[in-house]
Parts: C-alpha cells; structure tokens; sequence
C-alpha cells in the first residue's frame, strides 16, 4: 500500500483528535486509501512536542514549522496550530507541493482566509478545512435524506453551538487573544454552525447579527446571534456562545421542510431525530440510532448499537481527505474545501458588520481572481 509522510503543526487538544484519527484510520478502514506516516510534529514548546511526538508515534519533532515544509518525505501538512499560525505555513507547504488539511477558522479575518484560498487553490493540491462535523454520521444521513428530498422544499435552519468554558475571566488561551484568535466565539463556534448550515441547507444572502461580550475586559466576541437567509429562499438562526452555562458541547440543529423535520445534538452524536410527512402526527419527531450497516460510516465500526464517538468523526474526515488525495477525487462536496472556509469566515465578517451597524447585511462573496 502507498504511504503518505503526514506533517503535524500544533500538538494540543487538535493535534491530538488529528494523531489518533491518523493512527487509528490505518486499521479501522482497511485497507486505507494511504498508510499515513507519521514523519514530523511542530509545536513551540520544545518539552511538549518531543513528549508529543513519542506519545503519538511521529519519527521527529520541531520547533520550527519551516523544517516540515522543506521536509520531502512529507506530502501533507496538517494544520491544528492556532488561527494566527493558519494561513502563513499552510500556504508555504501547498506552494511546496504538499497537500494540506487546516483547522477551522480558516484565518483570523476573511481577507486572511480569501488570501489562504486563493494561495492554495493556484498549486493545485488537496485542501481541506477542519470542519470536522460534516462527518458525524447522523449529519451524513441528514445531507442524504435532504438530497433524496425526504424533507421536501426547506423552510428553516436553527442551529447553535453552546459551551460554557469561556465563563472563566482568569482563563488564558490564545482563543481570547485577538490577534492569536481573529474572534472568538465567532470563529472558534459560529463557523461550525454557519459551515453546517451551508453544508445542509445551502448558501448565505443575508444575515442580521449582534455580536456580544459579556465578560469586562474580554478583547474577543463572547457570543453571536444572527438571523439569516439563504438563496433558497430558507430562514433560519445561527447562536454561538461559550457562556451558556452547564452546556458542555452542545452543537444542535434543526431543520424543517415541507415533507419533514431532523434535529441532532452534538451531545448525543449518535442519533438523528426525524420527522416526515405521512407518518401519524401524532407521534412526533422518532429517534433513529445511525448505527446501522447502511448507515454512514459504518463500514469503519462495528455491529449495529454500538455506538461512535466525537474523535471519530476525524477518522471520517482525515479518511476522506487521503483517498482524494490517492485517487483524485474532489474533497467537496462532503469535505469542506478552503472555499468553504473561506465563505464561513465572510458570513462570520457579515454578521460583525451587521451588528456594528445596525442593519442587515447582504451576502457578496469574492472569487479566487479577487486580490490577484
Ligand atoms: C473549543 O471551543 C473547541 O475545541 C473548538 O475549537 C472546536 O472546533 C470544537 O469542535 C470543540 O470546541
């Protein structure tokens, strides 16, 4: 089987979803579409990313990014760093030839994530950005059940992601420093809500936001609400929050069409909540465990009722982008490119201009000859 030497910059909470998904890809979907290498981990503290590279099996480490963007026995650069380490190494390893996987968000702003785009999409590699929950099982069988239309014309989209972690004012984490971070809630929740609703339901016109802080002192945004519409002619809302108190990870959505209803929480990844037409109204929305052999990836698992967990969905992801990247197939439209991500983080800047002024803001999105 074909190998793929794997580059890792960032060693924490990403660094780690992303080791596991690769070591762990190997075995549990054979044969992989590439035996991933684990060659180079690059982080900035020296003690952490050795520790790092020997807990999770990669031949070397660094404490520079350069060393793995020269390194020949790498052909993909993974990019968990945080958002202001994005753009800079990411374009420098696809202008090397490399594939490259990034988290989300893309950039700190839209012009930085355009900027990575256009950069990338010029060398012609795989790109893909780390919106990791477009590959949660039940989120695969909703975007199946949407396009075989069970839902019929789609009227709402609601989704918000809730965590209560940013309550903390002595918590110190590039997340609330603007210029490591971008924003805050916005980029690190808001763009997982908006990528799946774009993913779900389809493209932004307009949206009508207020960004909040909450916390004196806080140079980052605490929450967002927003009322959006998209070119379909659907409405819906988008929340974010990191202060919405006892919830730990509550990424839920719902969506209504005129033949039937899905909802899904986060907290409860394994399941979808489904409602169509033509059944007895009476009984309301069923739960459906996506654990059958039919169901997305269930090839990987195991027998029906023996449920996945959130780390899985990277396994999911990271798979998808290898067998691209060995047979050449597109990473859209089930993975999220770098247009995705660049789109995401224009909404996210829409809805901030939008609250500063006051009024809804229409949706205009740029081109990859844009800024040339
Ligand atoms: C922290 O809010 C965080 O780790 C996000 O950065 C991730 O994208 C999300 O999947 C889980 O929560």
């Amino acid at each position: 089987m074909a190998e793929i030497g794997v580059g890792m910059l960032g060693y924490a909470f990403m660094g780690k979803a992303h080791s596991n998904a690769f070591r762990k890809l190997e075995y549990m979907a054979w044969p992989p579409p590439l035996v991933p290498r684990l060659v180079a981990i690059a982080g900035r503290n020296q003690d952490a990313v050795a520790t790092a590279a020997r807990r999770y099996g990669y031949e070397r480490w660094t404490t520079d990014w350069h060393d793995i963007v020269t390194d020949e026995r790498i052909g993909l650069l993974d990019n968990g760093g945080p958002n202001s380490l994005h753009a800079e190494p990411t374009i420098a390893a696809a202008e090397a030839g490399k594939h490259v996987l990034c988290e989300k968000p893309l950039g700190r702003t839209a012009d930085e994530s355009h900027e990575v785009w256009r950069r990338v999409a010029a060398t012609g590699v795989k790109h893909l950005c780390g919106f990791n929950y477009r590959f949660v099982p039940a989120v695969r069988l909703a975007r199946e059940l949407i396009d075989e239309g069970a839902l019929g014309e789609l009227r709402h989209f609601r989704g918000r992601y809730l965590q209560d972690w940013g309550d903390d004012p002595t918590l110190d984490t590039w997340r609330f420093d603007p210029d490591q971070a971008g924003s805050g809630t916005l980029g690190d929740l808001g763009t997982h809500v908006i990528d799946l609703a774009r993913y779900l339901v389809g493209e932004f016109s307009s949206v009508a936001g207020i960004v909040k802080t909450f916390v004196s002192g806080r140079r980052v945004d605490d929450a967002i609400e927003a009322a959006v519409e998209f070119e379909s002619g659907a409405v819906g809302t988008i929340e974010a929050t990191r202060l919405a108190l006892g919830r730990r990870n509550a990424f839920q959505w719902e969506i209504n069409g005129s033949h039937g209803s899905l909802y899904f929480d986060m907290e409860r990844l394994n399941e979808l909540q489904v409602f169509l037409d033509g059944e007895d109204r009476t009984r309301g929305f069923r739960t459906v465990l996506v654990t059958e052999a039919n169901h997305p990836f269930m090839d990987f698992w195991w027998p029906p009722g023996h449920i996945v967990g959130w780390g899985d969905t990277f396994v999911h992801e990271v798979h998808h982008l290898l067998r691209s990247i060995a047979d050449g197939s597109d990473v859209a439209p089930h993975g999220a490119t770098f247009e995705d991500g660049y789109r995401a983080s224009e909404i996210g800047e829409a809805i901030v201009r939008s609250s500063a002024g006051g009024r809804r803001e229409q949706l205009t999105f740029r081109s990859l000859t844009d800024g040339e």
